[in-house]
């Protein structure tokens, strides 16, 4: 069987965006992969936290992850600081990587920009990223469109490694839905749907009320030609809603567009707004019985352990590769 890893960090929002470009596929691989899903908390830490908020939302992800299907019979499910191999990993992967290479990547420069002062943290993001990766000989990363090139980056440096101290890292793929790669926001088709946007209606969030997923639809920007046809360049905010629609119902956009007479935006919104808010229902209820109970915490334990038995072996044969500590 292949091995799946993927990460959610624990920032709160979790949204349409996360689950159709990522969530959803973690679901659908559990079946016939053997998974490991990792709430990256240490990530989240790049930008500035409240502890107290880190903790309930580390809580939030996990309950989440339960809520949209993933059974913690299959798959492994923990919080990356309770392996201490990511950490020690990632210092490793920091020494094989360059400054230029990390001051490259898109997400680096866009949360960077225009601030006086950047953490380390913010830099060497995607090293620890490579390191989640690549302590579980990865084979397989079910991720959005604007992970691609930290996935490149995490091949670069695996195939670096093995080539100079001899086969250490199994070199991993990423893996992408069709269509729910790039969810963009609803207020602006030009930016990817973000937990950390400041307008609430530019997003769906997964525990949205009925009220707030209308609303945010209804007022969804478009265009003024009133065809409601698939095009991204010329018509994003129509095509992200018929993205969106064809991720959540399975259709494609051409069975969406031909299924129906649409008589307008309108029409198309207000049936995206049923079909959301049907699929989101389920995970409010499960969500909701999952998220105060005591069961949760367990799994996360078990996970942890689950998890640090397969990254101990992997641990070793890095420090032999690189003569770290003793024999
Ligand atoms: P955000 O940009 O919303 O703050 P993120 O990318 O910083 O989210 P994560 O919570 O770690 O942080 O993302 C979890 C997963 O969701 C990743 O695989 C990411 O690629 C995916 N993802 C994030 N935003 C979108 C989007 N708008 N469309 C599709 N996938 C997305
Ligand atoms: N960088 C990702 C989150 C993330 C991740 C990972 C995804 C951290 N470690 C390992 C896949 C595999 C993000 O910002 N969305």
């Amino acid at each position: 069987m292949k091995r799946v890893f993927s990460g959610v960090q624990p920032t709160g929002n979790i949204h349409l965006g996360n689950y159709l470009g990522a969530l959803k596929q973690f679901v659908e691989l559990q079946n016939d992969h053997e998974c490991i899903y990792c709430i990256v908390d240490e990530h989240a830490i790049t930008v500035p936290q409240d502890p107290k908020e880190l903790r309930r939302h580390i809580l939030d992800v996990a309950a989440l992850y339960l809520a949209i299907g993933i059974d913690p019979k299959k798959s492994i499910i923990f919080v990356q600081s309770q392996v201490s191999g990511h950490a020690e990993l990632g210092w490793v992967l920091c020494c094989n990587s360059y400054t230029g290479e990390l001051s490259r990547m898109t997400q680096f420069k866009a949360k960077s920009g225009g601030k006086e002062s950047v953490g380390t943290g913010l830099l060497t993001y995607p090293v620890l990223m490579a390191a989640d990766i690549l302590l579980y000989d990865t084979d397989i990363v079910p991720v959005g469109n604007d992970q691609k090139q930290h996935i490149e980056l995490t091949r670069d440096i695996a195939i670096r490694i093995n080539n100079k101290y001899g086969e250490t890292f199994v070199v991993p793929d990423g893996r992408f839905m069709k269509a729910g790669a790039r969810i963009m926001a609803l207020d602006d088709p030009e930016q990817k749907m973000s937990k950390s946007a400041e307008n609430i209606h530019s997003r769906i969030s997964l525990l949205d009320e009925d009220s707030k997923i209308k609303k945010s639809i209804m007022r969804a920007t478009t265009d003024s030609d009133g065809e409601i046809r698939f095009d991204p360049v010329n018509k994003p905010g129509v095509s992200n809603l018929l993205n969106i629609y064809s991720a959540l119902s399975g259709k494609t956009v051409d069975e969406i567009i031909a299924g129906q007479n649409w008589r307008g935006y309108g029409d198309l919104k207000k049936e995206l707004v049923a079909v959301t808010q049907e699929a989101l229902t389920p995970i409010k209820q499960n969500y909701n019985e999952i998220r105060e109970s005591e069961e949760l915490i367990r799994i996360l334990k078990d996970g942890a352990e689950r998890a640090n038995a397969i990254a101990e072996p992997v641990m070793k044969r890095v420090r032999d590769k690189f003569g770290l500590g003793l024999k």
